[in-house]
């Protein structure tokens, strides 16, 4: 008798806070949900039923505010500054433009962020953001910004990628080394990674610059291994906010930095400009490999 027979399938179910969340199924048994808030990937599930990406417990699903967990979209600003905390995008709502269910092939759903008189207070420029999610054995998450001003602007980007893992301190990043990074928690300290696996066991929080496109995570607790391929992202930032970081963090559990690792494919060094009329796209293809 076989497990259950999986479709592809896209439906709409109401999430944590009244959220409209949309339920992406694929014939693989791959699942993921995605809320038109922040058009913020929350869950990926491997086929056997194993959930990928970690969503904080004490998550706050609020208009206007900021999801722990998933795949927070980072626009138009990265970390803080101007702006609040990795600009705009994630904390507003997204509207669904695009959803596709083929009989075979990726399940997807695009979401469409315009300019309007609230952003433009803030950041005066006029823009529209699409995001597309394609699920099969695959997720394929694709940011495209559109100048649909008169004047050039530039903008930093990340995916914000929240890794499930099973201890923190038992993973390695693989295929940074020899990368330069700046070191959020040392004043900015510029140095060059020289591990081929680099292990979490302290807080840290590190863009490296000019990363390679293929990245792995390795998950020796869980047996599992991520495969990160990212276009159009030039950095990879790494956090972790450990013990002493996740204090600071209300909607973070005690303990709950130990089952999460960010990995965040970013244009955060790297300013993007984009003239009127014209687009710029980055991608990231997440890839889990479980050992059974
Ligand atoms: O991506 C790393 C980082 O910039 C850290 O410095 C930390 O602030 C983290 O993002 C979370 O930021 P948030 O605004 O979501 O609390």
């Amino acid at each position: 008798m076989g497990g259950r027979v999986h479709k592809n399938i896209i439906s709409q179910v109401q999430g944590p806070g009244g959220m409209p969340v949309f339920a992406l199924e694929h014939a693989s048994g791959y699942r993921l949900s995605v809320s038109e808030h922040g058009a913020q990937v929350l869950s990926w599930i491997h086929p056997s039923e194993r959930e990928l990406l970690f969503l904080s417990p004490q998550a706050v699903f609020e208009a206007g505010k900021a999801i722990r967990g998933g795949i927070p979209i980072v626009f138009p600003q990265f970390g803080k500054g101007a702006l609040p905390s990795h600009g705009f995008a994630r904390t507003k709502k997204w509207k669904v433009v695009r959803q596709q269910v083929r009989e075979d092939g990726p399940v997807s759903i695009g979401f469409r962020l315009q300019s309007d008189f609230s952003t433009e207070q803030v950041w005066p420029h006029q823009f529209a953001v699409e995001l597309d999610v394609e699920l099969s054995e695959t997720l394929l998450v694709v940011l495209k910004v559109f100048n649909t001003g008169s004047q050039p602007f530039s903008f930093n980007s990340a995916l914000h990628t929240y890794f499930a893992v099973g201890d923190v301190e038992r993973c390695a990043v693989l295929g940074l080394r020899g990368a330069d990074f700046v070191d959020f928690l040392t004043g900015r300290a510029r140095g060059k990674e020289d591990a081929t696996e680099l292990r979490i066991r302290e807080p840290m929080d590190r863009v490296y610059l000019r990363s390679p496109e293929c990245l792995s995570i390795q998950d020796r607790d869980r047996l599992c291994t991520f495969k990160i391929t990212k276009e159009g992202f030039s950095d990879t930032v790494v956090w972790n906010p450990g013990a002493s970081g996740s204090a600071a963090l209300p909607d973070l559990g005690d303990g709950d930095w130990r089952t999460m690792l960010c990995v965040e494919s970013g244009n955060v060094e790297s300013t993007i400009t984009v003239l009127p009329g014209e687009a710029h796209a980055s991608a990231q293809i997440l890839r889990a490999e479980v050992e059974e």
